[in-house]
């Protein structure tokens, strides 16, 4: 085979190695980075697992009054950076070569700390930043806001609840919206576990998630956690969370 075609063949390769794993993910599509992971030389098939920073959608201060700029931005370029440097430090240090996401925290309670908690912070920013939009939030639609209603009640009473969920999670965590095989669910994990970690007690589909370690609010909130959750409920972007559900 000539050295274009071998290129040309493995670049099909790793095109629909992605795409396989992207079948598979859930929620935003968030962490491969195959290109890095062929470079380095692998002939093994499936691309080593890398976490990426999604680009914002929005400036740092677009989602103010409610998020204000000076927290978007070191929430963004310093937390969460620093999560996806770490992870794909440890990586590679430690030969990790989950290829997919689910995967990845299918098997989390098997990672080091490092690996862990980076790989969590890494996909759960990615994950809240895309459900994040400038403007005044609608509410779910259609077969999202049905389910909704059937489960909770009302879209009154799941917000009560969500939000009881983040306000009542002890010390730094993520409150979530999840799809356990179609059934919604209201859960919270601490640190930067996520729904998707073999060690979650309840497991599923994240569908919209909120952080509420205090970076995510202090400096325009301090220690009110409840002002602050109840002021995000105005930049939920509810088609990213309809679509998740979609899937
Ligand atoms: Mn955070």
């Amino acid at each position: 085979m000539s050295e274009t075609m071998e290129s040309n063949t493995r670049r099909k390769f790793i095109k629909n190695t992605l795409t396989a794993s992207l079948a598979v993910a859930v929620g935003t599509p968030i962490l491969l980075d195959g290109g890095l992971a062929f470079a380095a030389g692998s002939d093994a098939g499936v691309a080593p697992l890398k976490f990426r920073q999604l680009p914002l959608k929005y400036a740092y201060g677009a989602l103010e009054p409610h998020i204000d700029a000076r927290t978007m931005e070191i929430h963004y370029t310093k937390h969460h950076a620093a999560y996806v440097k770490n992870v794909n430090e440890a990586i590679s240090a430690e030969n990790i070569s989950f290829s997919s996401e689910t995967e990845f925290f299918g098997n989390a309670s098997k990672l080091s700390a490092k690996a862990r908690n980076n790989g969590g912070g890494a996909w759960n920013h990615n994950f809240f930043f895309d459900s994040l939009k400038a403007g005044t939030a609608t509410g779910p639609e259609g077969h999202l806001e049905d389910e909704i209603v059937r489960t909770f009640g009302s879209f009154a009473t799941f917000k009560e609840q969500f939000s009881a969920a983040a306000s009542s999670r002890f010390g730094s965590g993520w409150a979530w919206l999840i799809s356990d095989q179609g059934t919604l669910k209201i859960t919270s994990t601490a640190n930067q576990d996520n729904p998707l970690f073999d060690t979650a007690e309840v497991k599923g589909t994240p569908l919209l998630g909120l952080d509420v370690w205090e970076h995510a609010y202090y400096l325009k909130y301090q220690n009110k956690r409840a002002d602050y959750i109840a002021n995000w409920w105005n930049v939920v972007d509810w088609d990213v969370v309809a679509k998740r559900f979609k899937k």
